[in-house]
């Protein structure tokens, strides 16, 4: 066997699961399909790409020396720092050296009678493992329209998520942006001063409000050093793992001024408080919900000079706050300028991509650079792109071409000794992810450490535990309005087969960061209820599992 583990994906999840493996000794290893680590951050590298999520919170908890030491400059910090801090974090802790580049791995199949896995590498080569952890991305596979002649265009394209490592010349270009969803939404706010002409291509608008960024003086990052153990406390006893705390009056409770007055203040205050810190009932009440969007409403009207745009930019088919709120940058002041045009592709399709731009149903237009802002396949799309086979040759793809079945997020039966410390239907993936992710995968190595030192080589979620575990998550989705959405939260792609219909796939957990967590503690308090293991009873040797391997020496 090559390895004890092998974690794919050097995001930052990957990352701070090598972390925990190396403390360990273990003999493990991170493939990464990318050429550097960094995941989310390696590959978006579009202008405007930030956090939305306020940076102190995003960053790891785990190292009280690393907290002290990184000075985040922006409340919302961009792309190139974000980056940054991953790879000071790899090199700081000498993680690198556990991880292999360009390293896809097309297939993972188990092979049951020598109880591991063996991975394809797309060079060639085949590794062999006891574990395999895949800490993959939730948007890791982006997804591109279907159009005719996309191929055929002769100035420069991209999906956001493979904007080029080098500039990308903008200054008095004619660009368009199709999409105008999160990622839409922070580049077209980003560009629209920048670009000679810009047109936005959207099929249905977003709710979306400020971001209200600002710098973080050392003054400032001094007073949130001194504050990061309250800081983490309150993302852990949050739903979102965020620092926002919804507020606990009823919507009907309080009068409509007192309504008012709330929402006049989130609206200036940074980050998602307009979406976190609201009424729960927004979530779960149509009319709360009304009440609120015809508020957000108003806000894009007064923001937006042209009102026929000020319209076009309101959304009908959802109330804010069901899809996922992008948070935006000058976004609707950007309609205000001459060179930026906003197209209704709703009522003027787009036909096909030109060798010289676009043609819609109503006329041609020119362009030397298409973005492409459409979205990802998202949360199941990266595990349908390996050829992932468990027990009797069953294949994920197949087991979960209706929507995912797992265990806490983390195991699936049928797929022994595979762990996901923040897949689909985890607690992450509807909270401030790194959050969820330390959760994740803090509990992921605790259930291999209990394996190491009672030498089970075999755990297996039973096919009770999960069937119980989907049906919750299902349950929970017939309380959220989000159920309505067609957006990534419940599996709607229009780019990708089986995902254009809106039948909701049970992506995620929306019990909250506080319940998911005492649900995962108090399975592994009863000795890991609901799940099954194999091999001896006790502990593994040491030089079985350690030896922890150096890819790069
Ligand atoms: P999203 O939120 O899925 O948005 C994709 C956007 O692209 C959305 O406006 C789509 O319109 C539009 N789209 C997708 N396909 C097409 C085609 N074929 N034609 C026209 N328009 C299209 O992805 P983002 O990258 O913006 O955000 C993903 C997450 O990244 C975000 O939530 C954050 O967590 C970070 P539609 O609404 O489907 O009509």
């Amino acid at each position: 066997m090559d390895y004890e583990v092998i974690v794919i994906g050097a995001g930052v999840a990957g990352i701070y699961q090598i972390k925990r493996l190396a403390d360990l000794g273990i003999n493990a290893t991170v493939l990464e399909a990318g050429g550097d680590l960094g995941g989310t951050w390696y590959w978006n590298r579009y202008p405007g790409a930030r956090f939305d999520s306020e940076s102190y919170t995003y960053g790891y908890s785990f190292s009280r020396e690393l907290l002290d030491e990184w000075h985040w400059k922006e409340k919302f910090s961009g792309q190139p720092e974000n980056l940054r801090y991953l790879n000071h974090v790899a090199d700081k802790f000498g993680l690198r050296r556990f991880m292999q580049f360009n390293c896809r791995v097309d297939s993972a199949h188990y092979d049951e009678a020598a109880n591991l896995w063996r991975l394809r590498i797309a060079d060639g080569r085949t590794l062999t493992c006891r574990f395999v952890i895949m800490t993959l991305g939730l948007l890791s596979i982006p997804t591109l329209p279907r159009l005719e002649g996309m191929d055929s265009f002769r100035g420069r394209s991209f999906h956001t998520f493979h904007w080029p490592h080098e500039p990308v010349e903008l200054a008095g270009k004619k660009v368009a942006v199709i999409g105008t969803g999160a990622t839409g939404i922070q580049v077209i706010g980003e560009i629209a001063d920048k670009v000679g002409e810009l047109v936005v291509f959207q099929r249905r608008p977003n709710w979306s409000a400020p971001l209200n960024n600002s710098a973080i003086s050392h003054a400032e990052m001094a007073d949130i050093r001194a504050r990061y153990d309250e800081i983490f406390a309150t993302c852990a006893r949050t739903p979102g793992g965020f620092e926002h705390e919804p507020d606990r009056r009823g919507f009907y409770e309080v009068s409509r001024e007192e309504r008012l007055a709330l929402w006049d203040r989130l609206y200036d205050e940074p980050g998602f408080g307009i979406w976190l810190r609201n009424f729960r009932e927004i979530f779960t009440d149509e009319e709360a919900n009304a009440e609120f969007s015809e508020y957000i409403a108003e806000r894009i009207r007064r923001r937006v000079k042209d009102p026929v745009t000020a319209e076009k930019l309101i959304p009908r088919d959802h109330g804010f706050g069901v899809q996922r709120v992008p948070m935006e940058t000058n976004y609707f002041e950007a309609y205000n300028r001459d060179n930026v045009t906003l197209v209704d592709i709703s009522e003027t399709p787009i036909e096909a991509i030109t060798e010289t731009g676009l043609r819609t149903s109503q006329r041609d237009y020119e362009f030397d650079v298409i973005v492409y802002a459409t979205g990802f396949d998202a949360i199941t799309g990266a595990f349908d792109h390996i050829d992932i086979r468990g027990v009797g040759g069953e294949t994920l793809r197949e087991k979960w071409a209706d929507g995912p079945s797992t265990f806490l997020g983390m195991l699936i039966h049928g797929f022994p000794n595979l762990l996901m410390p923040a897949g689909p239907q985890s607690g992450s993936a509807s909270t401030n992810y790194p959050r969820g992710i330390e959760t994740g995968v803090n509990w992921c190595t605790r259930l291999l450490e209990h394996m190491w030192a009672h030498g089970h080589d075999r755990a297996e979620a039973t096919e009770a535990a999960e069937k119980r575990w989907t049906e919750h998550v299902v349950r929970m989705y017939a309380m959220m309005l989000m159920r309505k959405a067609k957006s990534w939260f419940t599996g709607y792609n229009s780019n990708v087969p089986g995902h254009e219909q809106g039948r909701i796939r049970y992506f995620v957990y929306n019990g909250g960061a506080p319940k998911y967590v005492a649900t995962i503690n108090d399975v592994a308090a009863k000795g890991y209820e609901g799940i099954e293991f194999g091999g001896a009873g006790q502990a593994t040797p040491r030089d079985l599992v350690g030896g922890v391997s150096r890819a790069a020496e």
